[in-house]
């Protein structure tokens, strides 16, 4: 029985999977939890991340606005699934990550700033959610998909990246990258490249890496190219809790893949992103926040003994 290494969370927001349900995922029966025009001038919400805060939750969420400008916003929820969201937008920036560590939320974020090379990994950290203190940028550009873990391993902060180009990169492979400080990064290793076709045009990571007595468990969002276009699915793999660059396990093929017309109509189409998780470690319910067709959030669940006996039973690795 594979066991969550963490916080419990009684009031982690849950469905029970639907009878005849065969997948490890599934999916919330009210989908989208969050439309695209929740706030006054938004074109759309989706690719967000939440994190418990105060008995409920409270969340960063990119919003693109009319103006196709890309911004974050804070937003808070009593149950994780209705979310007052605030009108004032402060970072430039998509993607965001939280995590909890070291009495801070932390958060990375694509930062599109004034870098001529491109975007780099941003960092920033807060204890209410209000104001946030700057830290210096992870990376040089160009990179995306800035993922830090729950904790310090080998009393290293450690950070998943995903180096690419300017544009809608057509190659990508997961890194994982150290620091003492948060400050200096280095002690550079390769984690994941795209494998299967479903995957097999550019991999980047997930939500914050879940501990678990079986090593990191670590969803991923895993792209392929058809004659349409780009479509993003959701996988996963378990690193070594130790050295958490290596691969233990990996799923052949994609955990949830794009669907539902949330899912597959929208401002991009065929896109699920997933970029948060939340966990309870004494049931075992992972609840995993989305972005569906770069237009809407949606959330899905699954319960990790299952998740790691189907990620080991369908194993690129073995
Ligand atoms: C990626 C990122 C994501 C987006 C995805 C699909 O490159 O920009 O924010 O969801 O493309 O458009």
């Amino acid at each position: 029985m594979a066991k969550i290494i963490g916080k419990e969370l009684a009031n982690i927001p849950w469905q029970d999977k639907p009878q005849g349900c065969k997948d490890p995922i599934w999916r919330y029966s009210e989908n989208p939890i969050i439309q695209r025009d929740a706030l006054p001038k938004s074109n759309s919400i989706f690719n967000s991340a939440v994190v418990p805060y105060k008995g409920g939750f409270a969340g960063v969420f990119r919003v693109d606005l009319t103006s196709r400008l890309q911004k974050l916003v804070t937003g808070f929820s009593e149950d994780g699934i209705h979310w007052q969201l605030n009108n004032r937008y402060f970072y430039d920036g998509y993607d965001p990550r939280l995590c909890e560590l070291d009495g801070w939320f932390y958060l990375s974020f694509v930062k599109k700033n004034s870098i001529p090379g491109g975007t780099v990994i941003g960092i920033a950290r807060t204890k209410d959610f209000e104001s946030f203190e700057d830290l210096e940028d992870a990376t040089l550009p160009v990179s995306r998909n800035g993922v830090l873990f729950p904790r310090k391993v080998n009393d290293m902060y450690m950070l998943f990246s995903r180096p690419c180009d300017k544009g809608h990169t057509p190659y990508g492979d997961i890194y994982l990258s150290q620091s003492p400080d948060l400050t200096f990064w280095g002690k550079h290793h390769h984690v994941i490249s795209p494998y299967n076709t479903w995957d097999g045009t550019k991999v980047g990571a997930g939500p914050t890496p879940i501990e678990t007595d079986e090593g990191w468990l670590c969803f991923y969002h895993g792209v392929t190219t058809s004659c349409n276009g780009f479509t993003y699915s959701m996988g996963a793999f378990i690193t070594d809790i130790h050295e958490p660059w290596k691969v233990l396990h990996r799923a052949d093929g994609y955990l949830l893949n794009p669907r539902t017309l949330y899912e597959c109509v929208g401002d991009v189409p065929n896109v699920v992103f997933p970029c948060a998780a939340l966990t309870d470690s004494k049931t075992g319910r992972i609840a995993i926040y989305y972005g569906g067709a770069d237009t809407v959030v949606a959330l899905a669940f699954c319960e990790v003994n299952e998740i790691v006996a189907y990620i080991k039973e369908n194993d690129i690795m073995a």
